[in-house]
């Protein structure tokens, strides 16, 4: 059964949210991934939202760009915690449009909203919310960090 899904408005935002993919592949945990556009397929995107938690997901990462109000949408209809990528698609004004799609929802209804092109971060952000009821995860985050800093440690011997 899934645990995490990782949607995103439109093909073209594939390699902005493959960093999302490959980081939970990574942590072994079970992903699904598909397109859903909020603009262009509302239908989709009501059935995925009411009915996301019913098939085993515990977060949603949804990646859009532009008027990006994918992650919103979704927020608005599930009780699931949900991570929003903005995505900087080539004809956006700096990615701002994304940026700000995706951060400024209304109170009541959060996005836990990541950097520009953050894909990388949502995935992680994701495993460690399921690790917080799941040790196995959790053990994983640890290793995770603990190569980062020796990453560090390890830059600074050769200077
Ligand atoms: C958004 O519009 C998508 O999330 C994508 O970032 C952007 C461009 O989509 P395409 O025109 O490439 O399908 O809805």
């Amino acid at each position: 059964m899934s645990k995490v899904a990782i949607i995103m408005g439109s093909k073209s935002d594939m390699p902005v949210m493959q960093d999302a993919i490959d980081i939970l592949n990574g942590f072994d945990i079970e992903i699904e991934v598909d397109i859903v556009s909020a603009h262009r397929t509302p239908e989709k995107l009501y059935e995925f939202s009411k009915n996301a938690h019913n098939r085993g997901i515990k977060v949603i990462i949804a990646g859009a760009g532009g008027a990006a109000h994918l992650p919103g949408m979704v927020a608005s209809m599930s009780p699931l915690p949900v991570i929003g990528v903005p995505v900087k698609s080539s004809n956006s004004i700096d990615g701002w449009d994304s940026v700000l799609s995706i951060l400024q929802m209304p109170g009541g209804v959060p996005v836990a909203t990541v950097a520009l092109n953050g894909a990388k971060n949502a995935g992680i952000l994701a495993a460690q919310i399921l690790g917080c009821s799941d040790q196995c995860v959790l053990d994983k985050i640890m290793i995770y960090k603990e190569g980062l800093k020796a990453k560090v440690i390890d830059s600074a011997k050769n200077l």
